[in-house]
C-alpha cells in the first residue's frame, strides 16, 4: 500500500507537468533529478544497455550511489524480487568497475563474496539473495534491466 501511494505520487507529479520531465513510462525522482524505467525483457548486459540508448539521448542501464537510490529502484521502479541489470561493468579490466553512463564509481551494495568473478562475470545485476544486494553476473545471461536518464 505504501509502495503504491508512492508510486501514484511520482506518476502524478509526472502528469502533472504534462511528462515532460521524463520519456515515456519512466518515473522521475526528485532527490537525485533522474527518471528510471523497468523493463522486464530479458536482454544481455550490452543488448539491455544499447536498448536504454534507443530511447533517449544519454539513457542508459541505471547507475546507482546511495542506499536510497538502490532502495527507490527496487521497490518503486522495479517492484518485484526479479535480478535487473544495473550498468556497473569491468568488461575493461577486472575489478576496475565503472558505469556505463560515466558517472563516478562512489557507492557499491556488493552481496556477501561478491564481486567473485567466478564464471568471468564482469556485469553486474541488483536484487540479489534475501540482502538485495548486487552480484557479478557473466554478461551474456538475458535478465530484465532499469534505465535511467537526466530528467528535462
Ligand atoms: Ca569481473
Ligand atoms: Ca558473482
Amino acid at each position: 500500500m505504501k509502495t503504491l501511494l508512492i508510486v501514484t505520487c511520482v506518476l502524478s507529479i509526472n502528469l502533472v507537468l504534462g511528462q515532460e520531465i521524463c520519456p515515456s513510462g519512466f518515473v522521475y525522482w526528485d532527490k537525485t533529478g533522474y527518471c528510471y524505467r523497468y523493463f522486464s525483457n530479458l536482454l544481455t548486459f550490452n543488448d539491455a544497455d544499447s536498448y536504454c540508448g534507443t530511447l533517449a539521448a544519454a539513457c542508459s542501464l541505471a547507475s546507482i550511489h546511495s542506499l536510497s537510490e538502490d532502495g527507490f529502484i527496487r521497490d518503486v521502479v522495479v517492484g518485484m524480487s526479479n535480478y535487473y541489470w544495473i550498468g556497473l561493468n569491468d568488461i575493461g579490466w577486472n575489478g576496475d568497475f565503472v558505469w556505463t553512463d560515466h558517472s563516478s564509481f562512489v557507492w557499491s551494495n556488493w552481496g556477501c563474496g561478491e564481486p567473485n568473478n567466478t564464471n568471468q562475470e564482469d556485469c553486474t545485476h541488483a536484487n540479489f539473495g534475501l540482502s538485495h544486494r548486487w552480484n557479478d553476473e557473466n554478461c551474456s545471461v538475458r535478465l530484465s534491466f532499469v534505465c535511467k536518464v537526466l530528467a528535462n
